[in-house]
C-alpha cells in the first residue's frame, strides 16, 4: 500500500502513514446555528461569534476535497429531545444562569432542541444525502450515540477532527476517540472556541507527551497531502 500522511505536530499523521479514503473519516462537530449563528445559543451567552465562525471557510475547503476523494464524512449535532427527557437538570440550570436556557425560546427557536432552526447545521456546511449525522445530547460524540459502531462498521481507523468548540465538544470527542484506539488529528484552523485562550490551550494539550491525544495540523497541510494544495 502507498504510504500517505500529512505534516502535523508533533508527528507526521497518521502514525502509520495510512491516510486513505477507505480508513479515514472527516468528523465535523456541531457546526450549528446555535454555536455560530446570530441569535443562537453561543450568541445569547454573549460570546464573540467571529471566533466560532472563523472555521467555516477552512472546513468548507476540506469538506469539498475529502468529499471529492471519497472519504467518509460524518457530521454531529448537539441537541435535546423536544420533551427534554435527555437534558440533565444541571445542564439546563447552568444554561439558564448565563441567559441562554436550553429548551427555552430564543430568536432561533427553542435553544439546542432537535428540529428547531437554531439546532440545524449551517447552510455552508450542510450534510449531503447519505452522509452520516450523529445526534448527541452531550459534549462528546461517543456518549449516548452509535458513532463507535458506525466507525467500526465502515472500517475507519483515522479521524480528522474539525468543528466547534475546540476546548469542549471537539476535545471531548478527540479524547474519547483516542481512548478507543482511533488515530486522530485536529485541524487547528478548522476549529474555534468561545475564548481564544482556551482554543490555544486545547491545541497545546494535544501536542504534549509526544501527542497525548494525537496530532495537530491545519487545512492547508491536509489539502496539500491530498494533492489539492
Ligand atoms: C459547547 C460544543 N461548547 N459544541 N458545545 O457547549 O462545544
Amino acid at each position: 500500500m502507498t504510504e500517505k500522511y500529512l505534516n502535523a505536530d508533533p508527528y507526521p499523521w497518521p502514525y502509520d502513514s495510512s491516510l486513505a479514503p477507505h480508513n479515514t473519516a472527516l468528523v465535523i462537530i456541531d457546526m450549528q446555528t446555535d454555536f455560530c449563528g446570530i441569535g443562537g445559543y453561543v450568541d445569547k451567552m454573549g460570546y464573540d461569534l467571529s471566533l466560532t465562525r472563523g472555521p467555516i471557510a477552512p472546513i468548507k475547503a476540506v469538506l469539498a476535497a475529502m468529499r471529492e476523494q471519497g472519504f467518509q464524512i460524518i457530521h454531529t449535532r448537539e441537541g435535546h429531545r423536544p420533551d427534554l427527557s435527555d437534558l440533565p437538570a444541571n445542564k439546563r440550570w447552568r444554561s439558564r444562569r448565563i441567559g441562554a436556557g436550553i429548551g427555552d425560546e430564543g430568536p432561533c427557536g427553542r435553544i439546542l432542541v432537535r428540529g428547531e432552526p437554531g439546532w440545524e447545521i449551517i447552510d455552508e456546511l450542510a450534510p449531503l444525502a447519505g452522509e452520516v449525522i450523529i445526534d448527541k445530547p452531550g459534549k462528546g460524540s461517543f456518549y449516548a450515540t452509535d458513532l463507535e459502531m458506525v466507525l467500526h462498521t465502515r472500517g475507519i481507523r483515522n479521524i480528522v477532527l474539525t468543528g466547534i468548540t475546540t476546548d469542549v465538544c471537539v476535545h471531548t470527542t478527540m479524547r474519547d476517540a483516542n481512548d478507543r484506539g482511533f488515530e486522530c488529528v485536529l485541524l487547528e484552523d478548522c476549529c474555534g472556541a468561545t475564548d481564544i485562550g482556551n482554543h490555544h490551550a486545547a491545541i497545546n494539550m494535544i501536542k504534549m507527551q509526544g501527542g497525548v491525544f494525537g496530532a495537530v495540523s491545519d487545512s492547508k497541510k491536509l489539502l496539500a497531502a491530498l494533492g489539492c494544495g
